[in-house]
């Protein structure tokens, strides 16, 4: 559905024109799996795929909610009601967002908002952060918020810590808000500084393909929080504010100052090595080397599976296979325990990889996946 549609479902739905459409996309990160949580390095793009949103404010105090996507008709919420933990449906999302702004002393009276998404949603995609940002930024245009799209992020992760109740990091809001079309967004998550990383891999006859295994995942469960949580306690036994400071040059000796912490060990082990794999990526992409990538998402996913310990069988066959067939690397993305793989590859390569994963996940009786192209697109933005 592209912009003129959700005008027009919009108009159908509150009986009037809305005062502009925005875009949000999902991304998929290319490496830099839970550092963001440890003050680390991340690597996303974002995909082709937005959430869209149809908005007009209100001034009398109410928020009327409704996505194309969702059985029913607009939910009605009253804005000085919003409360963290009050909401388990996908409102949580854009009504927190309200909340957040408002907590942060900015003026929003009401909106009606009408919604359609592209981005698969569970799927390791971040179709929660695109729903959010989506949102921030129509607020922020109409009621002239001035707020920038790093200030949105942050808005939008406190709506999803507070309000939703996920301990997430800031990197996929920060994804949404902030990327570039034919760039990869290089985050330091302890002072938010970015980068804009040139990654247009047709030009260099590659692809890289997203593999959505339809294991659906979540944040709000326990896993996610149990991984955070051992994080802090890694630190706090090093005796650092982050995992981030511990420098990889030094890992052995933290690990054996972790003798009686085998759990904790194997988290410190993956974050401070993942970061050096950022830090690799970015010196390899930097210097024309694309190629060369590959072997290194890879080691971000053995890292994933054996020391993050988040990744599950349909992920680990789409990597082994995809690899098997001649990928140049493989690995899963996102939050884990489901969702999606990427692969990089050659571009002659991609048809008899993809037959390879049809095959594969037939053979193990998994669902099939969902394989598609990631090309790296832009963040949010107005588009009507
Ligand atoms: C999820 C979270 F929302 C992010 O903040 C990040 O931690 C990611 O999992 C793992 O890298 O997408």
């Amino acid at each position: 559905m592209g912009a003129q549609e959700v005008t027009d479902g919009f108009a159908a739905l509150y009986g009037a024109a809305p005062e502009g459409v925005w875009a949000a996309p999902g991304r998929v990160n290319l490496i830099g799996e839970h550092t963001d949580y440890n003050d680390g390095f991340v690597m996303p793009f974002a995909l082709p795929h937005d959430t869209l949103a149809a908005v007009a404010h209100r001034d009398d105090g109410v928020l009327r909610l409704h996505s194309a996507d969702v059985p029913g008709g607009p939910v009605e919420l009253r804005v000085a009601d919003l409360a963290p933990g009050s909401d388990r449906e996908w409102t949580a999302y854009p009504a927190g967002v309200v909340w957040a702004l408002r907590e942060a002393g900015h003026e929003v009276p009401g909106a009606d908002v009408h919604l359609t998404s592209t981005v698969p949603s569970g799927a390791g995609l971040s179709s929660s952060a695109a729903l959010e940002v989506v949102v921030a930024l129509a607020l922020n245009d109409l009621y002239d918020l001035g707020l920038e799209g790093g200030q949105l992020a942050r808005l939008c992760q406190r709506a999803e810590n507070v309000y939703v109740g996920a301990p997430t990091g800031i990197m996929d809001q920060t994804a949404s808000a902030c990327c570039t079309a034919g760039h990869a967004l290089f985050l330091d998550t302890r002072d938010l500084s970015q980068r804009q990383i040139p990654f247009d891999l047709a030009a260099e006859g590659m692809r890289l393909l997203v593999v959505d295994t339809r294991v659906k995942h979540a944040h709000s469960d326990g896993e996610y929080g149990k991984r955070r949580a051992g994080c802090e306690k890694g630190a706090a036994l090093l005796g650092v504010s982050a995992l981030r400071d511990v420098p990889h040059a030094r890992l052995d000796a933290a690990l054996d100052r972790l003798g009686d912490e085998p759990e904790v060990r194997r988290l410190v082990r993956h974050i401070v090595t993942e970061n050096e794999r950022v830090e690799r990526v970015v010196a390899l992409l930097e210097s024309g080397r694309t190629r060369a990538i590959g072997p290194v998402l890879t080691e971000g996913h053995a890292s994933l599976r054996d020391d993050f310990r988040i990744s599950c069988p349909e992920l680990d066959l789409a990597v082994d296979t995809a690899l098997a067939a001649g990928a140049l690397g493989a690995r899963m993305t996102g939050g884990g325990f489901g969702g999606s793989a990427i692969v990089l590859a050659e571009e002659s390569d991609v048809p008899a990889i993809t037959k390879s994963l049809e095959d594969a996940f037939t053979t193990a009786d998994f669902t099939l996946p969902r394989v598609f192209e990631a090309v790296p697109s832009a963040g949010a933005r107005r588009v009507g």
